[in-house]
């Protein structure tokens, strides 16, 4: 199961490759990467690229190297190339074979995407190898995904970054939650969850919000990563990722779920708080409509120079 899927992303990034280069139509103009880097903020790509006539092969492979350089994440390649929001391949670790991710260059830029939620379509119920090696689709802008609990390692090993979890509900409203230093050990500790300082407007849910209490049970910092075949939960009496349909770090249980189920309106009912939660913004009882879970290093200075973006 392991080298099919390995399989599909040598095909998916092959077949982006060739997408990319037909885009590029393997080169540019000299001038576009150095004049304008903030035009292009879209995610389709561009079709007025100027007439091959104009633009003679100077460089056969210049500037759009995410072809054949692979960045350690977006924010390196924000900041060499300054490109539109898309999927991209990068490489953390020198000895790592390279993989698709999602670069957010807006917000500030250069933001690394490993969690995404949109419109439910992509199943997140799934087992310990999926959320290992990663799931869902990698092609188009509003795909969801899991990055992968192994790549996610591999991209947070520094340390010293900043995640960003960018929420929205089903009225359009929208909220962020910041994090410093946010890790996950390796598969052998079962991907063990540790972050830093909290700051934001939607609450502090990953620490459970509420009251000592209350955080006893629902903290996830230090808690490991729980599928429905692996259950290291610390809830006795049963498994929290079965009950609340997700992959993802349990206490007994949570006041955070992103990847919980997706219920088509906010407020649901059901046996267990199992939707989409962030509890310390709409409570537990009301399924999110948009989520995404992203990092880019602490020290960042976006465009804005406020290194923190917008929103
Ligand atoms: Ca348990």
């Amino acid at each position: 199961k392991r080298s099919i899927r390995s399989l599909e992303n040598k095909l998916l990034i092959g077949a982006w490759q060739i997408d990319y280069l037909q885009r590029h139509k393997y080169f540019r103009p000299l001038q576009s990467t150095v004049s304008d880097p903030d035009t292009d903020p879209d995610i389709t790509p561009n079709s007025n690229i100027t007439d091959s006539s104009n633009t003679a092969l100077v460089n056969p492979l210049p500037p759009a190297g995410n072809v054949i350089v692979h960045d350690k994440d977006c924010s390196e390649l924000y900041d060499r190339l300054r490109p539109p929001s898309g999927f991209y391949r990068i490489k953390p670790r020198p000895d790592q074979e390279p993989f698709l991710v999602y670069c957010d260059m807006e917000d500030g830029g250069g933001w690394t995407v490993f969690q995404r939620r949109r419109h439910g379509r992509v199943d997140f119920y799934r087992d310990w190898v999926d959320y290992r090696d990663g799931f869902g689709d990698f092609k188009m802008w509003n795909d969801e995904f899991w990055l992968g609990n192994e790549h996610i390692h591999s991209l947070l090993l520094e340390g010293k970054n900043l995640v960003k979890i960018d929420l929205m509900d089903w009225n359009g409203q929208r909220t962020h939650a910041f994090y410093e230093n946010f890790r996950i050990t390796d598969e052998q500790d079962k991907y063990r969850l540790q972050y830093g300082q909290y700051s934001g407007q939607a609450g502090d849910a990953l620490t459970g919000g509420g009251g000592m209490v209350e955080q006893w049970s629902t903290c996830l910092s230090g808690m490991q990563f729980s599928t429905r075949d692996q259950d290291n939960d610390r809830y006795l009496q049963g498994n929290c990722a079965q009950e609340n349909k997700a992959g993802w770090w349990f206490n007994r249980c949570h006041a955070a779920n992103l990847n919980g189920k997706f219920y088509r309106r906010g407020k649901y009912t059901a046996q267990n708080d199992n939707g989409v939660v962030w509890g310390t913004w709409k409570g537990l009882w009301y399924s999110l409509r948009h989520t995404t879970m992203k990092v880019r290093p602490l020290l960042f200075l976006d465009s804005m120079g406020s290194g923190a973006g917008v929103n």
